[in-house]
């Protein structure tokens, strides 16, 4: 067996007033708890390091910049690295990239135990809309305020495994799991920021948990894979997002979940060996894909 122990940090509501050092400091004490957990590995939500800002309209881009994180790590991010590496922890968090040259991007890291930056992926299913839609309780600007991301779903070999990263309306696709799938991913990495309400289909609000429930399970099943979840939830300014983290083995069995919708960290020990029969057997891609018959899904 190959275990990694992982921890899910489900982070509560950050609120507007709430700057990068009280989050940082939270982040750090969910760290602590789970090396104490003897983890190897903890996994942090979509845009961890502010309040959901795609939520407003903004016509300042001054005002959404201040969202932006230029440099990685910075003075204010330092001390989770700092804490890793004294810990001997490997972590992933998702943040808001602003490149050298201007680029906005939804973005999460991969941090190995020995601090080296080992993977970087940038969101491709952004959703909601670009332009102001006043009759929204609540705007979902992720279309105006990023780019799609400019590189595919990658998987790198760290922590004894192979680990792959998604964010948040990405688990919605079947296609960003078997693009790792394709890879031999073994543990795939997904933080989440899902408001309950949908605007354009409320009817589908009461089924928030199990869409997102349903989504991981069938993608960790189908492409013999470990899926780890983790919202970043509660209310902010106003709005709800749900919790429910979870970890979610090759089975497509959630065997960790969380109780509350604030910070909350979860633990399990993961065999990534349990991948193995999957891949072997019924998912035996080579064996039994037929891509011939797939063209569909990649004409525009
Ligand atoms: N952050 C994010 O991608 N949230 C979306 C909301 C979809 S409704 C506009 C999600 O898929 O959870």
């Amino acid at each position: 067996s190959r275990i990694i122990t992982v921890g899910a940090a489900q982070m509560g509501a950050i609120q507007r007033a709430d700057n990068r050092p009280a989050v940082v400091k939270r982040m750090v004490e969910l760290m602590r708890e789970a090396a104490s957990h003897r983890c190897d590995l903890i996994v942090y939500p979509e845009l961890t390091l502010t309040t959901f800002f795609p939520r407003w309209w903004m016509e300042n881009q001054d005002d959404v910049d201040a969202f932006f994180e230029r440099e990685m790590p910075s003075n204010e991010t330092a001390p989770l690295f700092n804490e890793a590496a004294k810990l001997g922890i490997g972590f992933s968090f998702g943040y808001a990239e602003l490149t050298p040259e201007g680029r906005h991007f939804n973005t999460a890291l991969l941090v190995d135990k020995t601090g080296r930056q080992v993977g970087k992926y940038r969101k491709i299913h952004l959703p909601g809309h670009a332009e102001h839609e006043p009759w929204r309780a609540f705007q979902h600007l992720e279309k105006r305020y990023f780019e799609v991301g400019d590189r595919s779903w990658g998987v790198w070999n760290a922590l004894g495994g192979n680990m792959g990263m998604m964010i948040c309306n990405d688990r919605r696709w079947p296609e960003s799991y078997r693009m790792m799938g394709l890879q031999s991913v073994e543990m795939i990495l997904l933080g989440y920021n899902t408001p309950r309400h949908n605007p354009p289909a409320p009817d589908h609000d009461r089924l928030s948990e199990f869409h997102n429930q349903l989504v991981m399970q069938a993608g960790a099943y189908q492409n013999g894979t470990w899926v780890v979840g983790v919202a970043k939830c509660g209310v902010e300014e106003g709005c709800e997002m749900i919790g429910a983290s979870s970890i979610v083995a090759p089975t497509g069995e959630i065997i960790g979940q969380a109780l509350t919708q604030g910070d909350e960290l979860i633990v399990a020990r993961c065999d990534l060996d349990l991948t193995r029969s999957y891949k072997a057997s019924i998912f035996n891609f080579e064996m039994h894909r037929q891509p011939e018959h797939y063209g569909r899904i990649v004409q525009q």
